[in-house]
């Protein structure tokens, strides 16, 4: 082979050489031939030399400068700030992602076990997966959210497919909704997580919001949420979180859930559950699964979207899947190949990695039994933090009534803090937090409670 930047006598790269004559060759033909479809360059100079193309941005422009600079996601942005900034007191406490009481990332011992168990096997191969993912995996993820012993299951009247973690199962799902269910509109809680609203809009459903957080009582608004979901048409959308919501923390009781259920489906409104925090609210994978467990009993439908970012620790593996609960076996069979036509081109089939692990756990009693240990430890440690976070606010004498930061469950405290006192307390004390005033509860540990206290007892008493 020529090496295309070897240079002749004359001085020109073979390369050059090589164009010019095809130049002078296409040239040659007639105007309505291959020729006149060439960028001027090569058919209509007489040199032989190449010119640019007019798109080729060598005329000084770049055919994107009318590209405007995009803001930082609210979320993902604050640990791009956080990585900015050189202060040795900083904490981060913006990303809902577990943290140590070092303040380190986790990478759970039953995922290591796990992965070392992968790595030895050589019958392991890399091949690609179906479109749908790991079969396996699948069924596993099922039973973990809806139980072993779900009449739906049982009767194959869920479709699953792994996707890229929860955001991924979600777009999934909605993308197969916009074009394959009637209504075309899905009422999500007032707040919920910054990216919902831009999945289903995006993925083509319009967005409406109902009530769900009332800032008074720090609470559930009741009330509300049955009010606007009783003036929603029939069959609408509706997205649920199944447990430990975000951002509030606030999460309904079984009782509340009950009516919930029974006004949705006597609506016929369809319930889209997203499911990041199973076993972080409580401690335990069942019971944070009975809300959706509730839905499911009854026989109707719903969508399901599981995450195992945070329950396995899993975050970077991208590793989830969206379940689809039918009326009978042969509706899932459907569904389940039109999702392979959502799927396909958009990103042809999951990766292996992250679902060999998690099948891996989910098969294994032992495994299983060990990952429910540190997840449990996981949940405790954030329990713990609430409990140091509020006796600090209230060694301090800080103005309010903070008890909401025990009765909140999950990842993360609604703290009530608005956006001024949260840009206070990452200006003077290099805290770094959502606007909101959101903070990721598995972010703190005893060593940095004291500064964070002292941040919110100085925001409180300062900028009010
Ligand atoms: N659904 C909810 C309710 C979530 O809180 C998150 C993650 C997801 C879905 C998506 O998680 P996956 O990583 O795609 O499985 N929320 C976190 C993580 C950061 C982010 O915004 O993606 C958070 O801090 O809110």
């Amino acid at each position: 082979m020529e090496d295309a930047n070897v240079r002749d006598s004359t001085g020109y790269r073979s390369a050059d050489r090589r164009l010019s004559t095809l130049g002078r060759h296409l040239g040659a033909l007639s105007p309505s031939s291959a020729a006149s479809r060439l960028p001027p360059m090569a058919s209509e100079n007489p040199t032989g030399t190449i010119a640019p193309s007019p798109t080729a941005g060598f005329y000084g422009g770049s055919v994107f400068a009318h590209v405007v600079q995009a803001p930082e996601d609210p979320i993902l942005g604050v640990t791009v700030a956080y990585n900015k900034d050189p202060s040795p007191v900083k904490v981060n406490l913006g990303v809902g992602a577990y943290r140590t009481e070092e303040g380190k990332p986790l990478v759970l011992n039953v995922v290591r076990r796990a992965e070392q168990m992968l790595v030895n096997d050589p019958s392991r191969v890399k091949e690609y997966l179906p479109i749908t993912g790991l079969a396996e995996f699948n069924k596993l993820s099922a039973k973990l959210i809806f139980g072993s012993d779900s009449p739906a299951i049982q009767e194959n009247r869920v479709a699953t497919v792994q996707c890229l973690s929860g955001t991924g199962s979600l777009r999934v799902g909605t993308e197969f909704l916009a074009r394959h269910y009637r209504e075309r509109t899905i009422y999500i809680p007032q707040p919920t997580w910054g990216n919902h609203p831009k999945v289903f809009t995006l993925g083509g459903l319009s967005v409406k919001t109902y009530r769900y957080y009332d800032p008074v009582t720090r609470g559930l608004n009741i009330q509300g949420l049955l009010e606007d979901l009783s003036s929603a048409p029939s069959g609408a959308i509706v997205l649920l979180h199944a447990c430990a919501h975000n951002p509030t923390g606030v999460d309904p009781t079984l009782d509340q859930w009950e009516q919930i259920r029974k006004l949705m489906r006597s609506k016929g409104l369809l319930p889209f559950f997203d499911s990041a925090y199973q076993g972080f609210a409580s401690g335990s994978l069942d019971a944070d699964a009975q809300s959706v467990r509730m839905f499911v009993a009854d026989g109707g439908e719903c969508l399901m979207a599981q995450s195992y970012a945070k329950n396995m620790g899993l975050y970077g593996e991208r590793v989830g899947a969206l379940s689809i609960v039918c009326r009978s076996a042969d509706v899932a069979v459907r569904v389940e190949s039109q999702l392979k036509l959502v799927i396909r081109p958009m990103y042809s089939n999951p990766p292996i990695h992250g679902a060999s692990i998690v099948a891996a756990i989910l098969k294994d009693r032992a495994l299983f039994h060990e990952w429910t240990v540190e997840l449990k430890a996981m949940a405790d440690r954030i329990i713990s933090m609430r409990q140091m976070l509020f006796d600090a606010l209230r060694a301090r004498g800080t103005p309010g009534d903070w008890s909401h930061i025990i009765k909140q469950i999950g990842m993360f405290t609604f703290t009530g803090l608005n956006s001024e006192q949260v840009a206070f307390m990452t200006k003077e004390y290099h805290i770094y937090m959502t606007s909101d005033g959101r903070i990721s509860m598995a972010g703190l540990s005893s060593k940095t409670v004291p500064h964070l206290a002292d941040a919110i007892h100085a925001a409180v008493t300062r900028t009010n």
